[in-house]
């Protein structure tokens, strides 16, 4: 079963996949593999692998081999742009940033990239990216004009549009070590008009958070800060099981 078909088939069965983002630039392969470890114990359902700098066709794939070698967990490349494009992992979000002022973030990238995605044989899974207040690094980076919190009608624009588009994911973000995750009636406004799986990342630290936001209808629901900056797997359990509701 190809990574789109996990996904879409857990949709189905309605169940929400918790999916631990690791950045090889913030760590050595070896912690990596101890975060991907614990998380897997804490029954996580994939490891997402990437960042918004510092990524290395090199630093990804050494990466990803350990993880899978260590896990056998589905490995998904997050990528940075076209100059790292990773031949471990399983497959990669073909992304374009919905919101970016920068035609590059938006559709030229993906085109430059596209032949070399083919030679590899990685899994291409077409995905629209939106970026919400405050947007953090990953805001600059892409020149985004932040959706804003209150704009409910623009989100469900993006996440449409997306799915008008042929794509086959959306993702609503926050950016990594934000102080907010994604507004719950914004998710919940979202997914009301989408039949698309929904992906939600950004902001999410606690049980409450993750139970909420999954609540509100995210179906794939990201973790990165918290699995990186704390080594108590009791702690990154509880989020994930209040992210998969079980
Ligand atoms: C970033 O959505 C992810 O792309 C994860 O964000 O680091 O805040 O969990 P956090």
């Amino acid at each position: 079963m190809s990574i789109e078909q996990y996904i879409y088939e857990s949709k189905k069965m309605k169940k929400t996949l918790h999916m631990a983002l690791i950045d090889p630039e913030k760590q050595s392969v070896e912690d990596a593999v101890k975060i991907a470890l614990r998380c897997k114990n804490a029954g996580t359902d994939a490891i997402m692998i990437g960042g918004s700098t510092g990524i290395t066709t090199k630093n990804i794939d050494m990466t990803a081999t350990a993880v899978k070698r260590a896990t056998s967990l589905p490995t998904i490349y997050f990528p940075a742009g076209p100059h790292a494009l990773s031949t471990q992992c399983d497959a990669m979000y073909y992304m374009s940033i919905l919101n970016s002022r920068d035609l590059n973030m938006v559709v030229r990238a993906q085109a430059f990239a596209a032949p070399y995605v083919k030679k590899i044989g990685i899994e291409p899974i077409s995905m629209g990216y939106v970026i919400v207040e405050p947007g953090m690094k990953v805001g600059k980076i892409t020149k985004a004009d932040l959706v804003k919190r209150s704009d409910i009608s623009a989100a469900i624009g993006y996440a449409l549009g997306a799915q008008y588009l042929g794509m086959r994911l959306i993702y609503f973000e926050t950016g990594s070590g934000a102080d907010k995750e994604v507004p719950h009636e914004m998710i919940k406004a979202v997914k009301e008009q989408i039949d698309i799986p929904l992906i939600v990342g950004g902001g999410i630290r606690t049980p409450e958070i993750a139970k909420a936001v999954r609540e509100a209808g995210a179906d794939v629901i990201v973790t990165g800060t918290l699995v990186e900056s704390c080594s108590d797997e009791n702690e990154i359990k509880k989020v994930i099981t209040a992210a998969k509701g079980c």
